[in-house]
């Protein structure tokens, strides 16, 4: 430090570091803006954002993770000045007589209590979604999803039928059909409806995550966790296993198609007949929805 030279090439680090850090932010708001505008449930090339919301949780958890942005973006806005002021108006040359302060009491006070008073701010919303996700409303319907390597298994207890959901093959894929995320026997549900979803795992520890649900919890061996969600618009929605579970990881794909009560109640009643016509539907441990107990993978 010193020369005028090394002082400007200090000072243009700093402010471009900074441009840099705001500009990712806004890149990452606008991200969040284009994918709204993609109202499908699923990931797409490029986009910075996180995936459009589908349900009340999702739109909360969209609204303060805005919020902590700006949070976050400011405080760094303000170190950067911070920085910038020391670095030009105390440096060697411009300040040759340091100040010999050792502390303020009114300044050490402000630096203790800001901080405190931003992270309640910041508490507040952060336990009040916590409640909103763990705490779950009334159900109109309940799902358990089991876990297994690698595919995932869906039952109905309340219709009593069952099925396993596998993903399809990437030289089987037909058109419309996406690959790494589709699966054979997708899981159905109504619109508007809120759904409870129990998950276990059968073998070893999976993860049920849905991006645009605002929904991941894991699937544990002889635990049965539960969270619950309400998608509000039919359409199709994609997630996948996000618990490194083995080899087949990243072949365990999620879709969920939300249709209508009318469709819904017509592929209840078809799909009953068809899971128990190939065999695949038995209800797999169904007391595994009281008990708690693990699903046997045998
Ligand atoms: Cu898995």
């Amino acid at each position: 430090m010193g020369s005028p030279v090394k002082l400007s090439k200090a000072v243009k680090y700093l402010i471009g570091a900074g441009l840099f850090a705001l500009a990712l932010m806004a890149v990452h708001l606008d991200g969040g803006l284009i994918s709204s505008a993609l109202a499908d449930g699923m990931p797409h090339a490029r986009e910075t954002g996180l995936q459009e919301a589908a349900t009340p949780v999702a739109v909360d958890i969209h609204h303060f993770y805005n919020f902590l942005l700006w949070i976050t973006g400011l405080i760094t806005l303000f170190v950067l000045i911070l920085l910038i002021v020391v670095v030009v108006k105390f440096n060697r040359k411009s300040n040759p007589v340091p100040s010999k302060v050792s502390h303020n009491t009114l300044l050490e006070i402000a630096w203790t209590l800001v901080p405190i008073l931003i992270l309640v701010v910041i508490a507040i919303p952060s336990f009040r979604l916590l409640f909103k996700e763990l705490v779950l409303p009334p159900a109109d319907l309940t799902i358990k999803a089991t876990g297994y390597q690698w595919y995932w298994h869906y039952d109905y207890p309340e219709a009593s039928f069952g099925f396993d959901s596998n993903l399809i093959a990437e030289k089987d894929l037909k058109a419309g059909q996406l690959r790494l995320l589709s699966v054979d026997n997708p899981l159905v549900v109504p619109v508007g409806e809120t759904v409870r979803v129990q998950v276990t795992g059968a073998d070893v520890i999976h993860s049920w995550a849905m991006p645009s649900f605002g929904v991941k919890i894991d699937a544990i061996p002889g635990r049965l966790n539960e969270t619950w969600f309400r998608a509000d618009k039919p359409g199709t929605y994609y997630g996948q296993c996000s618990e490194l579970c083995g080899n087949g990881h990243a072949f365990m794909p999620i879709e969920v198609r939300v249709v209508s009560k009318e469709d819904y109640a017509t592929w209840v009643a078809q799909a009953k007949q068809e899971f128990a016509a190939n065999g695949t539907g038995k209800m797999q441990n169904v007391a595994g929805l009281v008990t708690t107990t693990a699903v046997q993978a045998q």
